[in-house]
């Protein structure tokens, strides 16, 4: 049975704020721990109250909970989620922390992660095929977080009113084509070059994401989508550029050795059975 472990992790990210720590079996609401004693951390740019944000925990009285609530998302993807003390719980079980830290919302805050994928080829332009298992490389394209160094897939939280494949096209265009910062005329070239890629990708995952931004009380959640160049001829060949809270950008190989962000590779390792790619 799943239990987090990268959201158990010390001190939280971006700060000194240290983790009440325990071990695997005490995970579980339900397990006896009588010496739980997480602390609170809400971090500063979520604490000055941004359009983003939710309001504190004292100012939640008109909030939907296990509900989309006007533009925002709160349902879960992993079942209901039980409200304790008038604030969600988290449905994984324990974090060693409460509070909200780096997230938003209380509850869940869903992301979306676009995986595209493209086959690698040698220099004769022959897929290559791994000398372990036979079978052909798939690539993905890859960013490196500023956040905590590690690399990732390019992902970011839905907006309000956003519907999720718009999320997935945003966050790729910002993140690995630098949309952000582009000319009007660059950005609706890059719009023309993500369209037909993204028009049609192949759900792999949905769920609760083992973030290090997790909380008791606040949590990522995610749809994570491959959107696949089969012929190499679409993004295989755009010219990547890392943008916003993206400090790298590169085609990354697919197997079990990667080392990603969050749940990140479980992700990758879905998209691997589904393209019947090397692992
Ligand atoms: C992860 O955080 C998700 O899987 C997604 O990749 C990411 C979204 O957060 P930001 O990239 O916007 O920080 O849990
Ligand atoms: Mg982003
Ligand atoms: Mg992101």
């Amino acid at each position: 049975k799943f239990v987090h472990t990268k959201t158990r992790s010390s001190p939280y990210p971006r700060s000194d704020q240290n983790r009440q720590l325990f071990t695997d079996d005490l995970v579980k609401w339900d397990s006896d721990f009588p010496e739980y004693r997480p602390e609170e951390y809400t971090a500063p740019s979520v604490a000055k109250g941004p359009v983003w944000a939710d309001p504190p925990a004292d100012k939640l009285c008109s909030v939907k909970w296990n509900q989309v609530d006007g533009k925002v998302n709160r349902t879960s993807f992993t079942a209901q989620y039980q409200i304790v003390n008038s604030l969600p719980r988290n449905p994984i079980g324990r974090t060693g922390l409460t509070g909200r830290g780096l997230l938003g919302k209380w509850g869940p805050n869903h992301a979306a992660d676009p995986i595209v994928t493209r086959w690698k080829v040698s220099s004769s332009g022959q897929v290559e095929k791994h000398p372990a298992s036979g079978d052909p490389v798939l690539q993905f394209v890859a960013i490196k977080r500023g956040d905590t160094g590690e690399w990732a897939i390019p992902g970011g939280m839905v907006d309000a009113g956003e519907t999720v494949s718009l999320t997935l096209k945003r966050e790729f265009g910002e993140e690995t084509m630098n949309s952000l910062l582009a000319s009007p005329e660059e950005k609706k070239e890059i719009e023309n070059n993500l369209a037909k890629l993204f028009s049609h990708g192949q759900e792999v995952y949905r769920g609760y994401v083992d973030d290090p931004r997790n909380t008791d009380n606040a949590w990522m959640e995610t749809i994570a989508v491959n959107f696949h160049d089969e012929e190499g001829n679409s993004v295989a060949r755009f010219n990547l550029q890392a943008g916003d809270d993206a400090n790298a950008v590169a085609w990354m190989d697919v197997g079990s050795e990667l080392r990603l962000f969050a749940s990140h590779k479980h992700f990758l390792k879905k998209v691997a059975g589904l393209r019947k790619a090397h692992w």
